[in-house]
């Protein structure tokens, strides 16, 4: 039985403050659903998704998890929600501690169903569920290991800041950034480190970063990337994902690696890009 996040306040006081570091014990990710040409997607691709490219990029994007260190459990795809693939979106995890999603997008809205049984399994036991009117999209939510940011956008409200920021109450600092454009916070920052963000120099990352130097002081350094899409990056331990295809943005983020002995990988995934999906959306990262 989930619990409601109005009575977790309480709960949570009794564990210990979280730490990041950037290895994980397991990845959910979910298979493409058959109907993956009709997901959302905020402008419709020039070119149409190219179904069989998108599978393989998918299984790629698999594999290289597995490499990598995580033990991935791969989820049924959902005919019914062709966007289940993006699983990052349906919960996050932070520690020990799970928040199950009201996505944003109605037409989304089910694709979580699975993924508290899922997390069970994995032995997660502090599994919270929000709580309308709340709406949140894990996109929205980035974890730097000393706070919590919530995206303030089209698929994430107040709302679902008051209830985390209660939720993580003396665990974590939640601090809500408002997105005033494209689909989620992670489409324009992620985090390298603790320290550093990687962020896009856009208008819309150039906002956000104003956003977190006016709440927080210096608290980060910014890695700033040309392009929006290589602003989303995966890290796990000792290894960085970036998309392929981006030079200007892959040669900054080349040099931020090295500078810090961390192995950059590249991953080619425009088919999903053309549904609005990033890297951090293929998976549910849990340490
Ligand atoms: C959507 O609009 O919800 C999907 N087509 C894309 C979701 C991408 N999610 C993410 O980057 N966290």
């Amino acid at each position: 039985m989930m619990r409601f996040l109005f009575c977790a306040a309480f709960l949570i006081s009794f564990m210990q403050c979280l730490s990041a570091d950037n290895s994980y014990r397991f990845a959910l990710v979910r298979e493409l659903s058959n109907s993956f040409e009709n997901s959302l997607k905020i402008n419709p691709p020039k070119v149409p998704i190219d179904i069989a490219a998108a599978r393989q990029q998918h299984a790629a994007y698999i594999e290289l998890l597995q490499h990598l260190g995580p033990t991935v459990i791969v989820l049924p795809g959902d005919d019914h929600h062709p966007d289940c693939n993006f699983i990052e979106d349906t919960a996050i995890v932070v520690g020990d501690v799970a928040v199950i999603s009201i996505m944003g997008a109605v037409e989304r809205q089910g694709e979580e169903v699975v993924i508290e049984p899922a997390l069970r399994q994995l032995g997660l036991t502090e599994i919270y569920a929000l709580k309308k009117p709340a709406t949140m999209d894990g996109g929205d939510i980035l974890y730097t290991g000393r706070h919590l940011f919530v995206g303030i956008s089209k698929r994430t409200n107040l709302a679902a800041y008051e209830q985390l920021k209660a939720l993580f109450k003396g665990c974590v600092e939640v601090v809500a950034i408002p997105v005033t454009e494209g689909l989620h916070l992670k489409s324009v920052i992620t985090a390298f480190d603790e320290k550093t963000l990687i962020v896009a120099d856009t208008n819309a990352g150039q906002t956000v970063q104003k956003t977190i130097d006016a709440k927080l002081g210096s608290a980060y350094r910014f890695a700033a990337v040309p392009d929006s899409i290589a602003s989303n990056v995966v890290r796990i331990s000792e290894t960085l994902i970036v998309q392929e295809g981006f030079p200007a943005s892959e040669q900054i983020l080349q040099k931020l690696c090295d500078e810090n002995n961390i192995q950059l990988v590249t991953l080619n995934m425009s088919e999903l890009i053309k549904a609005d999906g990033a890297l951090t959306c293929g998976s549910l990262l849990i340490p």
